[in-house]
């Protein structure tokens, strides 16, 4: 892997002639001290801009994946964003230092980055949340973790059936992403879309009674985990297709930039997908798409280092997946998916410059799957120390630490916090249980196939044909 990721034709085509330093991180560096330098650093954050010198291309993102070589089991995923991982979010000391070194995080490079960043489309300040609002993340984070774990509970005891994908270990990716999106925006994900319906505000009762698959689920209990979806809310599904979701985010895309100008107030979309996705043929042409036309989309990819079991270095030609837009001289970026406040911020200054200058863009977002793949995936191929690794990542309690260490919480308010979210799910499983069964007459309300051709009152096992079709008239 060392050696492809150096090989110079790679590095030129892979910066696509320049890349930026990441704005959004140099700027909560600024302004909130109590993380470290290189916290903020998440220089892991890199936009790969056409038109400009490759010079000041941060080489953070590259030697992070250099040192995970490939085909590696799965154990080496985590821990070569582990030094990328914790530099940006500054969460432990050894962190912090471990990484700076690993990552070669210079005075020089960050020089350069600060001079390439002078470039006309440097992105405008966004302005740092105050501390009520990070309460209001670690709020999210919380429910969202608890949400998950009784849903993965709530599957066994067989409340739930079907497939079933958590975001556990995701949460401040979850949280930070639609932190940024704005209500006239649009969201479309793929089946591990839990935690952005609840941070969408489709409701904690609504979202698990689709679970249920009752009545009362946001989908009217027809979609189940995989299909969250409310118009009002403009969260457009839930896809369980592989990258199913990304044509559509760019025709939803399309139909903005057809109808309306950009502009401060404009629409934008974000299309959330995984690492795994971004190998199928439908990203790159929608990529190519997205460029030509213009559109006002974000790409939003959860690196969680793996797809069902296999690697992204094992996956994928180039692993550091921001750079997979610059055959279409589309910008990327990378960030620390452990830290809601820098996920945001760099994902508000991508649908900004969607909005603002159609610029479409990719984010990339490092974060973790702390558990198997979906419910039943016992994740067997992860090593003993690559789970204690995991554990030691786990983001929930680090963002809670650090909101205690800010003096932006403190513990009691932070136990209280932790109390009310165990009562919300509880309260939204009550309501799931209560919630009635679909009627069964109304199974293809909603369908565009019917289960028996031209006759879509017919249920499967039906005689297709009316009784006595056979005797004379
Ligand atoms: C077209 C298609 N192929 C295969 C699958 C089976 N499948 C479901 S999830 C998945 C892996 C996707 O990984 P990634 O995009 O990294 O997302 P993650 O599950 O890690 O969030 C696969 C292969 C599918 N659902 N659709
Ligand atoms: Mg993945």
């Amino acid at each position: 892997m060392a050696g492809r990721t150096q090989d110079p034709q790679r590095e030129k085509t892979a910066t696509g002639g320049d890349a930026r330093a990441d704005d959004a991180t140099t700027t909560r560096k600024k302004k909130a001290p109590a993380r470290s330098a290189g916290a903020r650093a998440s220089g892991d954050a890199t936009t790969a801009a056409p038109a400009q010198g490759a010079a000041a291309a941060p080489r953070r993102g590259t030697k992070a994946a250099a040192a995970a070589p490939k085909g590696r089991s799965s154990a080496s995923a985590p821990r070569s964003r582990t030094a990328a991982g914790k530099t940006a979010s500054g969460k432990t000391a050894a962190g912090k230092t471990g990484a700076t070194k690993a990552t070669g995080k210079t005075a020089a490079g960050k020089a350069a980055a600060t001079t390439a960043q002078a470039a006309p489309s440097a992105p405008a300040a966004v302005p740092q949340p105050d501390a009520q609002t990070r309460i209001g993340y670690y709020r999210e984070m919380a429910l969202i973790r608890e949400f998950e774990q009784r849903a993965g509970e709530m599957y066994t005891r067989a409340k739930i059936g079907g497939y079933c994908h958590l975001n556990l270990g995701e949460e401040p990716t979850v949280v930070g992403l639609m932190a940024a999106l704005r209500p006239t925006d649009y969201l479309y994900t793929n089946y591990r879309d839990h935690g952005y319906a609840i941070a969408r505000g489709l409701g904690t009762g609504r979202v698990m009674a689709e679970l249920f698959g009752r009545v009362d689920g946001v989908s009217r209990g027809l979609g189940g985990s995989m299909h969250m979806y409310d118009a009002d809310k403009r969260m457009l599904g839930g896809y369980g297709i592989v990258g199913g979701q990304i044509p559509l985010a760019t025709g939803a895309a399309l139909a903005i930039a057809s109808r309306s100008k950009p502009g401060p107030d404009a629409e934008a979309v974000m299309c959330q997908m995984g690492d795994g996705t971004t190998n199928i043929g439908a990203f790159h042409e929608a990529l190519n798409l997205a460029a030509i036309w213009k559109l006002p989309i974000v790409y939003v990819i959860i690196n969680n280092g793996m797809g069902m079991a296999t690697t992204v270095e094992h996956a994928s030609g180039e692993p550091e997946l921001y750079k997979r837009g610059c055959s279409y001289r589309i910008p990327g970026r990378r960030v620390d998916g452990d830290d809601p406040e820098a996920v945001r911020l760099a994902a508000v200054e991508m649908l900004d410059a969607a909005r603002e200058k159609r610029q479409p863009g990719i984010l990339e977002v490092m974060s973790h799957r702390l558990k198997g793949h979906s419910v039943v995936d016992p994740a067997r191929y992860r090593s003993k120390e690559e789970v204690a690794e995991l554990k030691k990542l786990d983001p929930v309690p680090a963002y809670r630490h650090e909101l205690i260490e800010d003096g932006v919480l403190d513990e009691a308010s932070a136990d209280t916090i932790d109390g009310d979210v165990v009562n919300e799910v509880a309260e939204a499983i009550a309501f799931a249980d209560a919630s009635p069964e679909p009627a069964p007459e109304r199974l293809f309300d909603y369908t565009y196939a019917t289960a028996v051709a031209n006759a879509p009152r017919l249920m499967p096992g039906d005689p297709v044909l009316a009784a006595g079709w056979d005797k004379e008239a």
